[in-house]
């Protein structure tokens, strides 16, 4: 077989690599050294096999277009499944399987996988590589879109390979789109295994081990990402002490040059890209970003909680994403961007709904046919993406690298939820903040496959990421005060930007507005900030939030701090409800703060 290293150092990594290579049966090994030369010959072959269309270099310098498989659009959560050996361990979130029968079927599967294709091997590392949190994975590949889009989600090549030295431990990550390509077979230009049945996002976190076949999208194929960043570290996470976490992260920047760092948790498809590089409003005050998906958060030498973003991409999803909305992120995906599934314009240019920009008079949707805006259909997908490098967002914050993290001063938890939820609600404590974190949820949307506009249960915005019993997960967060000075820990918010009012509209103008509720919970931070306390937590008092020129009527601000005792009544039985499905493991911390809110509300009640 051919293959472009004649010798490795790591003796692992080579034995591992000849040994999937017999299984799946490659024409070709390729070790990627990430270097731009290797970039350009992928890209170059992609061009030519109908994957990828070359957009303008003068309106989107190296920049390509993707079509996926009508079939292979997002993530698959049910085709996602967690190894343990029992599934007591897995808990009631994740699907389970046996882990002696799933490696048959995933062997009998990856028998031959990659017949007729190249086999790529790419070293990526999770965090900065001179970081000590930094985590090492090689994911095995038959798909130049997925080398592609990891050398922009990752740190990837030659550099990884040195880090990992002769003896370096790594994480296997093994990936084929499952189309192996007969002699004489004419290639498409998205293979991929069509029957959705037939593919499989599996962990193996004892060994630990990520296999993945049949889909090359997003989450399933690039396995830096959700299977090795959040499900695979959330379980060495709770074995070694530290999170690993479904947050943004960035940093508010007040006139006075004051920062504070916040990590934030909002369930996919709640505008985590544009809170983590939105613009404020408020003059003289400054975002800057460190990632919009991904924390691992660690106590430091202080006994803070510091996070670190462990990607070097955005894998932001594409409508929606305008001037308006995310001019950090249009900015960001100006070069050097691939895009999936979204519109090809007549100049060579992309477009899609809700960008802010006048649709073109005809282009070609994302299923690769005539698009025209009468057609009655969309032209992009709503999980469209741009795969785009973080250093190229305006507002990247100058520590996004720094190999220990960033100080926490808060940690937010959010959803989209159309009633009772206030603005913003600030935990009494830890444990309180834990609480809201476990009953945090949001009304669904396309990023997941499945139905729209339900209410969906998503503690710690981990429902889908987290690689072990949520119980224990709940547990583990609730250890924080035991392996720290409380007072170190970061102070918990609950944040709603999506609360309606009786008309059924916002009652919060959001984006770049949001920095009047940050500002607040900076100066909470600070021991500053007025709040009232009420049996949910303390909320700003109507005075608190500076609405300076925002013109939001009084009605607005009382609705959106209003303390819906009914609505919490039944939020309360909501999360009862969810609790029950974690019997055993759930914390008995949980079930007090459970009791303590219905006792608080009851209260209010008489
Ligand atoms: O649909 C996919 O494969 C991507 S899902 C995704 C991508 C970037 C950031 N977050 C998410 C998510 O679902 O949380
Ligand atoms: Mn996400």
């Amino acid at each position: 077989m051919m293959s472009n290293k004649s010798s490795i150092a790591n003796h692992r990594a080579a034995a591992w690599v000849n040994e999937m290579a017999a299984l799946c049966q490659p024409a070709a090994i390729h070790w990627c050294d990430g270097s731009d030369a290797e970039h350009q010959t992928l890209c170059d072959l992609m061009v030519r096999s109908g994957m990828l269309t070359k957009l303008n270099e003068k309106l989107r310098p190296g920049s390509f277009l993707a079509r996926s498989h009508p079939s292979d659009v997002a993530r698959v959560e049910d085709r996602t499944f967690i190894c343990w050996q029992t599934p007591r361990e897995a808990g009631p979130t994740n699907h389970w399987a046996d882990a002696a029968q799933m490696k048959q079927k995933l062997l009998g599967l990856f028998k031959g996988s990659m017949e007729g294709r190249t086999m790529y091997v790419i070293p990526f590392a999770m965090g900065p590589l001179n970081s000590p949190i930094c985590k090492i994975g090689i994911e095995i590949t038959d798909s130049p879109y997925v080398v592609a889009n990891m050398r922009i989600m990752t740190r990837m090549g030659q550099a990884v390979l040195d880090k990992l030295g002769a003896e370096g431990a790594f994480i296997p990550c093994l990936h084929s789109v499952g189309a192996p390509l007969r002699p004489g077979q004419k290639d498409v230009p998205w293979p991929c295994e069509p029957d959705p049945k037939n593919k499989y996002i599996v962990h193996f976190p004892d060994e630990p081990s990520i296999w993945s076949y049949g889909s090359g999208y997003g989450g399933n194929a690039l396995l830096g990402k959700k299977c090795l960043a959040l499900r695979i570290a959330s379980v060495v996470a709770w074995r070694q002490g530290w999170l690993a976490e479904h947050m943004l992260v960035l940093c508010l920047t007040s006139p006075a040059g004051k920062r504070h760092y916040l990590a934030a948790a909002f369930p996919s498809a709640c505008g985590k890209t544009n809170l983590a590089m939105m613009q404020p409003t408020l003059p003289g005050w400054k975002v800057t970003t460190l990632g919009d998906d991904i924390a691992w958060i660690r106590i430091g030498k202080d006994g803070q909680l510091y996070a670190v973003n462990p990607e070097t991409g955005f894998f932001g999803v594409a409508p929606g994403t305008s001037m308006k909305s995310n001019p950090n992120a249009m900015a960001a995906c100006a070069r050097n961007t691939i895009f999936t599934n979204v519109v090809l314009t007549p100049e060579g240019d992309v477009w899609w709904e809700d960008m802010g920009v006048p649709p073109p008079k005809r282009g070609i949707d994302w299923q690769g046919n005539e698009w025209t805006p009468d057609s009655g259909r969309k032209g992009a997908h709503p999980n469209a993406r741009f795969t785009a490098p973080v250093s190229q967002c305006p507002v990247i914050d100058p520590d996004w690298q720094n190999p220990d993290g960033v100080p926490l001063s808060a940690i937010l938890f959010g959803g989209r939820r159309p009633h009772t939820i206030p603005l913003v609600n600030e935990a009494f404590d830890w444990e309180h903040g834990v609480f809201l974190g476990s009953a945090c949820g949001s009304e669904t949307t396309a990023a997941a496959l499945g139905q729209a506009g339900v209410l969906r249960r998503d503690p710690f915005a981990m429902l889908p990421f987290c690689g072990y019993h949520m119980g224990d997960y709940f547990a583990h967060w609730l250890s924080f005060t035991q392996r720290t000075d409380r007072a170190k820990l970061p102070k918990v918010y609950f944040v709603n930007w999506f609360r309606k009012g009786a008309d059924g509209k916002f009652l919060w103008p959001g984006y770049g507005e949001n920095a009047r509720v940050l500002k607040w919970i900076c100066e909470r931070v600070e021991g500053a900030g007025k709040a009232q306390k009420t049996p949910i937590g303390n909320l700003p008092t109507p005075d608190a939030l500076d609405l300076t020129d925002l013109r939001l009527p009084e009605e607005n601000v009382k609705d959106l701090l209003a303390l819906d005792v009914e609505g919490w009544k039944k939020e309360v039985a909501d999360v009862e409800a969810s609790y029950a499905r974690f019997d055993g493991h759930l914390p008995k911390a949980l079930r007090d703060q459970l009791d303590g809110l219905k006792k608080r509300l009851a209260e209010v009640g008489h």
